[in-house]
């Protein structure tokens, strides 16, 4: 699968007016870093633009945008081009399918192992830290390419989030040399890194920190995989939304001798969302999620199973044993 290079895709935003920004569900810091980035971008460059999330935003990023995001049925656009930003699957794109269907091109920006190149145009980088760093590169070739500055405070504020969230503050293995040059640049260019750091990880409602208490509650250890559950019903005696919970699974994750982190959430009563975090290559994580038709990266990825949470946590684990993964 071949990608398009940054300065196609620079182009492209030179040549056309209309943009729809679009991302995948259950949006987390990348996803709205870098679907706010390059909506602050195009609408500092005088293009008509709009950003469709037919989710709820967390709480912890909502000061990233100053604007208002639309949802899919609010859309009324005759002619424009999608960027679909951090989205590995055409299928996971968070908006009306028909929106999809009546585009004039759909442009695919991501970093995930499993993407299918499903766009149009295709910038695909599986060695970036996230699509925040793969937007940051367009927009530096945009600079060179137009010998003029772009990324201003307020668009780097956004990619620096995207890029701490998905690096687990540079914790992570997809933490390159790049990532750093990035952030430094990023600094450089007048991002305080303390209101964004008290903003997204220091600022957990008291909730959060009672609902990680009922989940750990649940932990179950199955050789070096480490699972947890979280119900509907937890959510709401401790007053806190589905939306609410990213990287609550890390704690199943940072265990001694665990390599896998799972955590099992009931979106609906059959509907069982799966996030896997590991902290080695011992597993893939992508390979993993794609027996349950889900996917990601190898140390981080997700996927869906349509039954109750007790069930699911049985067929997923009885699966792990089939194909012997454990
Ligand atoms: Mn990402």
């Amino acid at each position: 699968m071949s990608n398009n290079t940054h300065l196609d895709f620079v182009k492209f935003l030179i040549d056309n007016d209309n943009f729809l920004i679009v991302s995948h569900e259950s949006p987390d810091g990348d996803n709205i870093g870098s679907s706010s980035g390059l909506y602050y971008v195009l609408k500092k460059l005088d293009k008509e633009v709009i950003h469709v999330i037919d989710d709820e935003i967390p709480q912890n990023l909502n000061f990233l945008i100053d604007y208002k995001i639309l949802k899919s049925k609010d859309v009324d656009l005759k002619e424009y081009n999608i960027i679909s930003l951090d989205c590995g699957d055409i299928k996971r794109i968070n908006c009306d399918f028909k929106l999809i269907e009546n585009k004039n091109k759909l442009l695919n920006i991501d970093h995930h192992a499993s993407n299918n190149h499903f766009g149009d145009l295709n910038i695909v980088h599986v060695d970036k830290s996230s699509t925040c760093e793969v937007v940051y590169d367009i927009l530096k070739e945009y600079e060179n390419f137009k010998n003029e500055k772009l990324i201003d405070k307020k668009i780097a504020r956004s990619l620096y989030t995207g890029l701490l969230t998905d690096t687990g503050n540079f914790m992570y293995s997809n933490t390159k040399q790049e990532s750093f040059y990035m952030a430094g640049d990023l600094l450089k260019r007048g991002v305080d890194t303390s209101i964004i750091i008290n903003t997204v990880f220091l600022s957990n409602p008291i909730g959060r920190i009672t609902l990680i208490k009922d989940i750990i509650g649940t932990l179950d250890i199955n050789k070096d995989f480490a699972s947890i559950l979280m119900t509907k019903n937890m959510l709401e005696k401790n007053n806190v939304d589905y939306k609410d919970t990213d990287g609550i699974v890390n704690y199943a994750r940072d265990i001694e001798n665990i390599n896998v982190g799972v955590l099992f959430k009931e979106k609906e009563k059959n509907i069982t969302k799966i996030s896997l975090r590991s902290k080695s290559d011992k597993y893939n994580l992508n390979e993993i999620a794609k027996l349950f038709s889900g996917g990601g990266h190898v140390r981080a990825a997700g996927c869906t199973i349509n039954e109750n949470i007790n069930d699911a946590k049985k067929i997923f684990f009885d699966k792990l044993k089939e194909n012997k993964i454990i």
